[in-house]
């Protein structure tokens, strides 16, 4: 067992704030070779619902890595650092600290596994290691021993083999962009750290600053006999200078001398050298200044959850013997955040139409109207929490959900409305009932009565606010109900001749059948509505739709144009 490992046991994080993690805490475990993302790390991740800054370390082993990161995170221990030969920290490690210069940010790093360790046999890991660190960051620190020569470019084969390790897309384009022409969009920022370097920076006699050396030593070579050697001495300084627009370098003098150098983490700055102390305040100054939060494809803000999900997706797919992908990365985050969006949308939705909504409502248009501001909001929400929505699925998704919540609440409305009305009936209609049971109706002229009865208490009916959609049918019914009393009524009454009586019969029937046909005529309009507000719905998502399409198209070609403008300045 690694010291490491015995470390993540014994010192379980707790977390105390969002981003305060008291130490770090294995992220990506290394167990014999095969790469695993640890729980505890990915559940601390999910808490940090800020933008994070990714600063990734790699580099050969025992280099001052782990050192250099305890630097960033403002402690003096931290990151675990050997103080023998042997290789120190396996895997991946990670320590979120809120952000020291950014309030808002937290700032994630990420101490790597050393590369080169000759134990190790096979530089399998190493490669992933490093694209990893690649994939994760939003600043990657490549750290190395003294001056840049060959031997340190040789070192620095890994970025060479990062086009057969990483692919942007999940199928290539047809168009003049190479998959690894597009790393340029999406990689880190690059921080070459020169360790140990006691060299005077200075060429012809004039000084030079960290980062010209930089660009010097990434010049290309020409002019060899070996051809091939050529080329393969360039490949390293050509992928560096085509995958990462913006470079920088800082050297750092040896901190201390001898035997000190085992125990720097119990150092002052006082015991140590003083201009190491100045290169990594600058060093550190330059990483909370100018870091920038980690964006995927499309300028999509990387959070706590979204690393992970990241980290997920990247591990799963190295431990199946896959390619990570940055388009796959990034499509399965939009995955299980435009599921969260739907849901999103749809509880505020539910919560406008709970606390607007009075059922019955006076009409149709009444609730369509409602439902279509709270839809409306309901899909800028989605908007706003959704990308890459593929083919619409999950707008579509909502749609349908928005939909069959509009059909039940008509239904509820329909519902409501017969309720009240059947009970305003009763109430209304029961001392008429009342008054036929004990006959006051059943005698010569009571016919005309007991119509007259039933016009006022139409009209008191109808006087009545918010009855509801369901008004006249109610009515209808209750009085087809009661039909057969007034047949009774008619039927008894000595003041009326037969052919009055006839009469009498057409006329309630033909008042029937002129209510049926306004009813009928009702139902029409309201399908007439239900229809309209579809088509609105259907309107009001497109044009949001075609709004956020039009955004993403915009940062497409942003990305894409940036990608071509680096490739033509490279070569
Ligand atoms: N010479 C030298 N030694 C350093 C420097 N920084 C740290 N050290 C010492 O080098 C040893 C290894 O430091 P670490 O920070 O553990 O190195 P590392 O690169 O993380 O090592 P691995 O985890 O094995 O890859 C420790 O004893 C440190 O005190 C430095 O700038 N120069
Ligand atoms: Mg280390």
């Amino acid at each position: 067992m690694s010291i490491n490992t015995k470390i993540d046991r014994g010192q379980a994080c707790t977390m105390t704030s969002e981003d305060h993690m008291p130490g770090p805490m294995c992220l990506i475990e290394n167990v014999k070779g095969q790469l695993r993302a640890n729980q505890g790390a990915l559940r601390i991740l999910s808490a940090i619902k800020r933008p994070v800054v990714v600063v990734a370390i790699v580099g050969l082993y025992r280099t001052g890595k782990s050192y250099l990161m305890n630097k960033l995170a403002g402690k003096k221990t931290g990151f675990s650092l050997g103080s023998t030969v042997q290789s120190h920290t396996k895997g991946i490690w990670m320590w979120c600290v809120p952000h020291p210069q950014k309030t808002g940010q937290t700032l994630v790093l990420l101490d790597t596994e050393g590369l080169g360790d000759v134990e190790k046999g096979d530089n399998q890991n190493d490669c992933w290691i490093f694209a990893l660190a690649i994939l994760l960051s939003s600043i990657f620190v490549y750290n190395s021993m003294g001056t840049i020569n060959q031997q340190a470019m040789d070192q620095l084969h890994y970025v060479t083999e990062l086009t057969d390790r990483i692919r942007t897309r999940s199928s290539p384009d047809q168009d003049d962009l190479e998959d690894s022409d597009e790393f340029v969009s999406f990689f880190p920022d690059f921080v070459w750290a020169l360790r140990d370097f006691s060299l005077e920076l200075k060429v012809n006699g004039k000084p030079i600053s960290a980062d010209e050396y930089l660009e010097n030593s990434l010049k290309l070579i020409h002019g060899t006999n070996d051809k091939e050697r050529e080329k393969e001495l360039n490949l390293p300084r050509l992928c560096i200078r085509k995958f990462f627009p913006k470079k920088k370098c800082f050297a750092f003098e040896r901190p201390a001398q001898g035997k000190k150098l085992g125990q720097l983490e119990s150092l002052q700055d006082e015991d140590l050298d003083s201009d190491f102390v100045e290169q990594v305040a600058e060093f550190c100054s330059y990483m909370f200044n100018c870091s920038k939060v980690k964006t995927l494809s499309g300028g999509i803000k990387v959070n706590g959850p979204r690393l992970k999900s990241l980290v997920i997706t990247y591990v799963n797919t190295i431990s199946s013997g896959g390619l990570p992908c940055m388009e796959n990365a990034v499509l399965a985050l939009s995955q299980t955040e435009n599921a969260a969006a739907v849901q999103k949308a749809i509880a505020h939705y539910d919560k406008q139409m709970n606390q607007k909504l009075q059922l019955p409502t006076e009409t149709l248009q009444e609730l369509l109207d409602l439902h279509r501001t709270s839809e409306k909001e309901a899909i800028k929400i989605f908007m706003e929490n959704s990308f890459k929505d593929v083919k619409q699925v999950f707008l579509t998704e909502l749609a349908t959900k928005l939909e069959r919540k509009q059909e039940e609440f008509v239904k509820k409305n329909v519902q409501a409305s017969s309720d009240r009305c059947s009970a305003l009936l009763q109430d209304i209609f029961s001392p008429l009932e009342e008054d036929v049971k004990q006959g006051v109706y059943y005698k010569s002229g009571g016919y005309r009565l007991f119509i007259q009865k039933i016009q006022e208490l139409k009209k008191t009916y109808y006087k009545v606010p918010r009855k509801g959609v369901q008004a006249e049918e109610t009515l209808q019914k209750f009085l087809e109900s009661k039909e057969d009393v007034t047949d009774a009524i008619l039927q008894t009454d000595q003041a009326l001749i037969e052919k009055e009586k006839e009469i009498e019969v057409e006329r309630v029937k033909a008042e029937a059948a002129e209510m049926a046909s306004k009813i009928l005529e009702e139902m029409q309009q309201k399908n007439d509505q239900l229809m309209k507000e579809k088509e609105k719905s259907y309107q009001e998502r497109m044009k949001q739709l075609t709004e956020k399409m039009e955004k993403e198209q915009a940062q497409m070609r942003e990305e894409h144009q940036r990608a071509i403008a680096h490739k033509l300045q490279v070569f």
